[in-house]
């Protein structure tokens, strides 16, 4: 491991560090909060993992994008707070976007936004906040100037292609664990040509696509410590071109799953109507002006297709032997991916309540 000190000394940091230690629980990425002296602010380093974020380069270029514009927006509506309802990134000393180690690691660091807090749990009032949140969060970034942002990881949210490299995965067995879960395999192929059905909408020409965040995980949304007001949205490597159902699954899989992602005790896990109506009211306040009548219509599916995807993700990890994603011990992704089939067991328990629900809102 590289002096983490020194890391964050490459960069244009105000104050002297005092500690750097590990925050956070991403998959992905390494996440550490550097705690500065007296009155300069903390920031985070991230080491990205550029494995999975193979062009760098564009990554940064898309948060920068992205960050710089929705700034722009709220200096021009007079909002006060600034530092903590966007994201900013900190340059090297050097003026760039990242800084890459000797040792070939990638390296960015952003202000650390003060009084703020992440949850793994919502209330039903808080998840009507944050709906309006990402609803607002799409609507600024939907008249983003061109070029369009780069795909930092090519159809990320394509079910079709996450099920032919599942397929991939079935058929190579290649940790030898297919035997273990080929239950679960046949139960994810009974539904696949149903979760199909949005790409085909798209290729109809039905069903568009815009600046999505597509990582809507229920704490990549900052809230104030004190107040609850909601602050930013943060882990922007993934905004990109998508379908807005995705957004709003994601934060269902998440939000209004009553167990964790990965529960060991499947009981635990099942699907909160109460978050569902509260984050679709939210979300439908701030996101009705641009969405056509079809995309309000399949945010139920979108729930059920973002936990569908999850599962296959988790699985083909488990298959591949877990190269993919950061795994605490070896059955990990298998316990993820049972987890998220409860879930999608759930939420079709609910489905006919979740589709009575939109059309009365
Ligand atoms: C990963 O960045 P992180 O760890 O929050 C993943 C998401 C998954 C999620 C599952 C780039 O998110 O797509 O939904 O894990 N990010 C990437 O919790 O694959
Ligand atoms: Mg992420």
């Amino acid at each position: 491991m590289p002096n983490l000190k020194d890391i964050v000394g490459e960069f244009a940091v105000e104050g002297k560090v005092e500690e750097v230690k590990p925050l956070g629980a991403g998959h992905i990425n390494d996440s550490y909060m550097v705690r500065t002296q007296g009155g300069a602010p903390d920031y985070v380093l991230q080491r990205i993992n550029h494995h999975i974020f193979k062009d760098v380069d564009a990554l940064q270029n898309n948060i920068k994008r992205v960050t710089d514009h929705i700034r722009k927006k709220l200096l021009a509506q007079h909002e006060p707070d600034i530092a903590r309802k966007v994201l900013s990134l900190t340059p090297t000393t050097q003026g760039a976007l990242y800084h890459r180690s000797p040792e070939g690691d990638y390296w960015r660091v952003m202000p650390y936004i003060a009084n703020s807090k992440s949850l793994d749990e919502v209330s039903p009032k808080l998840s009507f906040l944050a709906g309006r949140a990402f609803g607002t969060f799409q609507a600024m970034l939907a008249d983003l100037p061109a070029p369009p942002l780069v795909e930092t990881i090519p159809n990320f949210h394509n079910i079709e292609a996450r099920l032919v490299t599942f397929r991939e995965a079935v058929k190579n067995n290649l940790a030898g664990r297919l035997p273990k879960v080929a239950d679960i395999v046949a139960e994810l192929e009974k539904r696949a040509d149903d979760m199909c059905r949005v790409e085909q909408l798209h290729r109809d020409g039905k069903l568009p696509k815009r600046i999505n965040h597509c990582d809507t995980k229920v704490n990549n949304m900052l809230f104030d410590s004190a107040t609850d007001e909601v602050l930013c949205v943060v882990d922007l490597d993934t905004v990109m071109p998508g379908f807005v159902v995705s957004d709003f699954g994601d934060f269902m899989r998440t939000g209004a799953n009553h167990g964790k992602e990965d529960d060991e005790k499947l009981d635990n896990v099942f699907f909160r109507m109460d978050i569902f109506e509260a984050y679709a009211k939210g979300y439908l306040e701030t996101a009705k002006g641009f969405l056509t009548p079809l995309e309000v219509e399949l945010l139920p599916f979108g729930a059920k297709l973002l936990t569908y995807m999850q599962t296959v993700r988790f699985l083909t990890d488990y298959l591949d032997g877990d190269t993919y994603y950061k795994v605490k011990h070896p059955e990990h992704n298998l316990q993820r991916t049972k987890a998220q089939l409860k879930l999608l067991l759930s939420m079709e328990e609910n489905y006919p309540k979740m589709l009575e629900l939109i059309h009365s809102l």
